[in-house]
C-alpha cells in the first residue's frame, strides 16, 4: 500500500456539502483502493476457517489502524471542519452472537497481522444480530438492517465466483462478498450471500433462526450446508483445475478448521464430492477428509451439541445423509476391528436416536480437537469425548482463546497504548509479552496508571449518558458483567447479590460501602424466556435503587441496551472490575475476561474456562476468586436441596423472597418463574446452576472489593498487574499455536 497517495488522496477529499455518509464511503473506499492494490503471492498451504459467526464490529477504525493513518486522517479531517469520529455512529457488522463470532473476528486479525495465510468462510447474513431495546424494563427485539445506511464499503461483491448449491427443492447460487483483513499479509472473509427465487434468499436473512420448530431446523441446516458447501466446492474445483483428479496432494494446500460443530456439513460434502464427482471409495475419501479438517470445540452444554435428525437431513440433502450414515457404518467397523468398547462406540457414534451427532462427526474425521481453555479442554478429555481420548490421546489438545490487543488495547485505549509506549518504546506493538517489563511496584507508573483508568471511567460514563440518558456515580468504583445472557453465566445470580448489599446498605450494615456501579450488557436469545426475565429482573432491581434516597448515592445498577463490540471498546477500557462468575465447568473459555484483563479490570471470577489461567498470569493475589470449583460442583450432584439451602441461610431467603412477595411488580409472573428455577424441577433441576449456593461467596468477594478499593494504591497495583500480565492472552499468541502445532502453515 502507497501511504502517500493514500495520504493525497484524503487530502483531496472535499468535505463540504457532503453528508457523513457519502464521506464515509468515499474514505472507506480509497482505503479499499489501496489494500486491494497489493499484489499478493498465493502461499502453496493456506488454513480455512468456517464459521456460521464473525463478530467484525466496526470495520472503519480498526482498518485505518491497521492501515497505519488513523492519526494522520484524524489529523486531516479535522483541519477541514470534520470529525471522524462521526463514524462511531457506524453501525456493527454484528454477524455473530457472542465470544464465538468475535474469537473468528480476532483470529482473522491475527492472522493477517502475523503474515498467516488464513482465509474465512461464512454467511452475509442480510439482518445480523437483533437490536435491543428495553421496554418497561423488557428486551424488544428488531432487525438488524446493518447495511441500510452506511452500506458495507469494506467488501468487494464477486458476481465472478459465484457458485451453485443444491437442495432436494431448490437450488441457491451462493455469491462471494470478499471482505480484506489487512495486515502483514492481507487475507480475505468471504461471506457468501443466498441469491435465487423465492425461499432461496431466505437462507442467508437472518443469524440463528429460531429452531424450535421444523421449519426452523430446516432453515438451519440449508444455512449451514449453504456456505459449507459453497466454500468446499470452490476449494475443490480450484484444486482440480490447478493438480488434476488425484486428490492425494489435496491436505498438502489446504487446513480446515471447523469452528464449533456448524461447519460440520463441509466434512459430508467434501465426502461427496470426492465420491460421487470424482470416484474415489469412501474409505479413501475419508482419509484424505482426515488429513484435512480439524475442529474446536466451544461449549459443554448438551443442548448447544448439534444434532439434526436423519429424517429432516434426508428430506432436503438426500445425498448428503447417505453419506453421513455410510461414514457412520464406515467408523463403527474401524472401532470394531480396533476393539473398542461397545459403550464406546455408543458415546462416539454418528447416528444417534435417529440424529447425526454433528460433534461425532468431527471428532471422528478431524485430525486435531480442541479445547479453549485448560480446563475445558480438560472435561472434553474427561467426559464429552473420552472415549475419542482414549484411544486416540494425541488428537486432543488444548489452545486457549485469546483477544486481539489491536482492536481490544491499541483501539479501545489509546492512552494505555501511549503509556506502554512511553515506558517501553514501541517494540511491544509487535511483541504484546514486554508489556510484562513494567513495574507495577513504581509508584509514578502506578499514578499514570489510575490517571488512565479514571479518564476511561469518564469517557465511559459520558458515553452511557449519551445512550442511555443514564447518568453514573462518580467516584466509584464500575463493575461490569459483559456478555451473552445464559443462566450458566449467572448475572441472576449477580442481581441477588446486588439487592442482599441493597439491603444491608439500608440496614447500615455497611458504613464504610464505596460508591459502586454494576454495568450490565447482554442480549438474550428472542426465545430464551428465562434469560430475558433475568434482563426484566435486572432493569427493575436498577429502579428501584435508583427511586430510593436512602442508597442511590452509593449504589446503582445501569443494564445498557444494545450491547455490541463497539460498546464493548468502551466498557472493557472504563471498567474497574471484571465479572466472571458462570459455574465452574460450564464456560469453556470467555474473552471478555481477557478483554478487561487487558485494560486493567480485576477479575471478580470462579475457577471456571479461562479464569483459571487469568489469576495464574497475574496472580490469586491480584483477583478475587470465590466459589465451588468444578470438584465441588460434581461432588454436589444429586445431594444439592436449593429449597433446604435457602431455609438455611436466611440472608439468601431475603432476596430471593423479592421475587414472590410483591417486593416488584410482578403481573404476569415472570418473576415468579424466574423464583421457580430456583426451587422446583422444571426443564432443569432445581437450581441446576448453583445460584444461591455460590451467592454469599459473591457477596463477600464484592465486598472485599468494595473494601480493598479504598487503598487506592493498593488496588491499582493489582489492576496494573492484570493489565501487564495479559500478553498470553492476546490471539497472536493462540494463533501462533494454531499455526504451529495444527495447521503446519
Ligand atoms: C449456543 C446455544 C444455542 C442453543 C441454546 C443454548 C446455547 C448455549 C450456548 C451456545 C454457545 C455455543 C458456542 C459458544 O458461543 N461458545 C463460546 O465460545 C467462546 C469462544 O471460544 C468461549 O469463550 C465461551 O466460553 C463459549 O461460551
Amino acid at each position: 500500500m502507497n501511504r502517500e497517495r493514500l495520504i493525497e488522496t484524503f487530502r483531496n477529499i472535499d468535505v463540504k456539502n457532503k453528508t457523513a455518509v457519502e464521506l464515509y464511503k468515499e474514505i472507506s473506499s480509497a482505503c479499499m483502493n489501496e489494500i486491494l492494490s497489493e499484489k499478493q503471492k498465493a502461499p502453496v498451504r493456506c488454513a480455512y476457517y468456517f464459521s456460521v459467526e464473525y463478530l467484525m464490529g466496526r470495520m472503519f477504525f480498526n482498518n485505518l489502524l491497521a492501515l497505519g493513518i488513523l492519526d494522520e486522517a484524524r489529523e486531516i479531517f479535522a483541519k477541514k471542519g470534520f470529525d471522524l469520529n462521526t463514524f462511531e455512529d457506524v453501525e456493527d457488522a454484528a454477524l455473530g452472537n457472542g465470544g464465538l463470532g468475535r474469537l473468528a473476528a480476532c483470529y482473522l486479525d491475527s492472522a493477517a497481522n502475523l503474515g498467516y495465510p488464513l482465509y474465512g468462510f461464512g454467511i452475509r447474513y442480510k439482518y445480523g444480530l437483533f437490536r435491543q431495546k428495553f421496554v418497561g424494563g423488557e428486551q424488544v427485539e428488531e432487525a438488524d438492517d446493518w447495511l441500510k445506511t452506511w452500506g458495507d464499503p469494506w467488501s468487494v461483491r464477486r458476481s465472478d465466483e459465484k457458485i451453485e448449491v443444491h437442495f432436494a427443492d431448490m437450488t441457491v447460487t451462493a455469491v462471494p462478498y470478499d471482505m480484506p483483513i489487512y495486515g502483514k499479509s492481507v487475507n480475505i472473509l468471504r461471506l457468501f450471500q443466498a441469491e435465487g427465487d423465492g425461499e432461496a434468499e431466505k437462507i442467508s436473512e437472518y443469524l440463528y433462526p429460531a429452531d424450535d420448530c421444523e421449519e426452523g431446523k430446516l432453515l438451519r441446516i440449508r444455512q449451514e450446508y449453504f456456505f459449507s458447501a459453497a466454500a468446499v466446492g470452490q476449494l475443490v474445483q480450484k484444486y482440480v483445475k490447478k493438480y488434476g483428479k488425484n486428490f492425494e496432494h489435496f491436505p498438502e494446500f489446504h487446513v480446515f478448521q471447523l469452528n464449533d460443530t456448524h461447519a460440520v456439513f463441509a466434512v459430508a460434502e467434501f465426502l461427496r464430492l470426492l465420491t460421487k464427482e470424482y470416484r474415489l471409495t469412501l474409505p479413501h475419501a475419508a482419509e484424505i477428509a482426515k488429513r484435512t479438517f480439524n475442529y474446536t470445540n466451544h461449549t459443554i452444554l448438551p443442548e448447544a451439541l448439534e444434532c439434526w435428525d436423519v429424517t429432516l437431513v434426508e428430506k432436503i440433502l438426500p445425498e448428503i445423509a447417505q453419506i453421513l450414515t455410510r461414514l457412520h457404518i464406515l467408523a463403527k467397523r474401524e472401532w470394531d476391528t480396533c476393539g473398542y468398547r461397545k459403550a464406546e462406540i455408543e458415546e462416539m457414534s454418528i447416528v444417534r436416536g435417529g440424529k447425526y451427532s454433528m460433534a461425532n462427526v468431527a471428532v471422528y474425521i478431524s485430525g486435531r480437537v480442541n479445547g479453549v481453555a485448560e480446563i475445558h479442554t480438560k472435561i472434553l478429555k474427561e467426559r464429552l469425548f473420552s472415549a475419542a481420548y482414549k484411544h486416540a490421546p494425541d488428537k486432543l489438545l488444548n489452545v486457549t482463546n485469546g483477544v486481539t490487543q489491536r482492536r481490544w488495547l491499541l483501539l479501545c485505549n489509546e492512552e494505555l497504548a501511549n503509556f506502554y509506549d512511553i515506558h517501553l518504546g514501541h517494540g511491544w506493538r509487535k511483541n504484546l509479552q514486554a508489556i510484562s517489563e513494567i513495574n507495577c511496584d513504581d509508584e509514578e507508573l502506578l499514578a499514570e496508571f489510575a490517571k488512565i483508568k479514571a479518564e476511561k471511567k469518564r469517557q465511559l460514563a459520558a458515553y452511557i449518558e449519551r445512550k442511555e440518558g443514564v447518568k453514573l456515580l462518580e467516584n466509584a468504583i464500575y463493575i461490569a458483567q459483559v456478555k451473552r445472557l445464559h443462566e450458566y453465566k449467572r448475572q441472576f445470580m449477580t442481581a441477588l447479590a446486588i439487592l442482599r448489599i441493597y439491603f444491608d446498605l439500608k440496614n447500615g450494615k455497611l458504613p464504610d460501602f464505596t460508591p459502586t456501579v454494576f454495568i450490565f450488557g447482554a442480549k438474550a436469545a428472542g426465545s430464551y424466556r428465562r434469560a430475558k426475565e433475568i434482563i426484566l429482573f435486572l432493569n427493575k432491581i436498577a429502579e428501584l435503587i435508583a427511586n430510593d434516597e436512602d442508597v442511590n448515592a452509593r449504589l446503582q445498577v445501569v443494564f445498557v441496551q444494545n450491547y455490541d463490540v463497539s460498546y464493548a471498546e468502551k466498557i472493557v477500557a472504563g471498567s474497574d472490575v471484571s465479572l466472571q462468575v458462570s459455574t465452574a465447568g460450564f464456560e469453556a473459555s470467555g474473552t471478555g475476561n481477557m478483554k478487561l484483563m487487558m485494560n486493567g479490570a480485576v477479575t471478580v471470577g470462579t475457577m471456571d474456562g479461562a479464569n483459571i489461567e487469568i489469576v495464574e498470569e497475574a496472580g490469586k493475589e491480584n483477583n478475587y476468586i470465590f466459589g465451588a470449583t468444578v470438584e465441588e460442583i460434581n461432588a454436589l450432584e444429586g445431594v444439592y436441596d436449593p429449597v433446604a439451602f435457602a431455609e438455611e441461610h436466611p440472608r439468601i431467603k431475603r432476596v430471593t423472597d423479592t421475587l414472590t412477595d410483591g417486593t416488584f411488580e410482578d403481573k404476569d409472573g415472570k418473576l415468579m418463574d424466574l423464583a421457580s428455577s430456583l426451587f422446583e424441577q422444571t426443564y432443569n433441576r432445581a437450581d441446576h446452576y448453583y445460584v444461591l449456593y455460590d451467592l454469599l461467596p459473591l457477596v463477600e468477594a464484592l465486598l472485599k472489593v468494595n473494601e480493598e478499593y479504598k487503598d487506592k494504591t493498593l488496588f491499582v497495583k493489582k489492576q496494573l498487574k492484570n493489565a501487564t500480565r495479559s500478553a498470553f492472552f492476546s490471539s497472536d499468541r493462540a494463533i501462533k499455536t494454531y499455526a504451529e502445532k495444527i495447521w503446519k502453515i
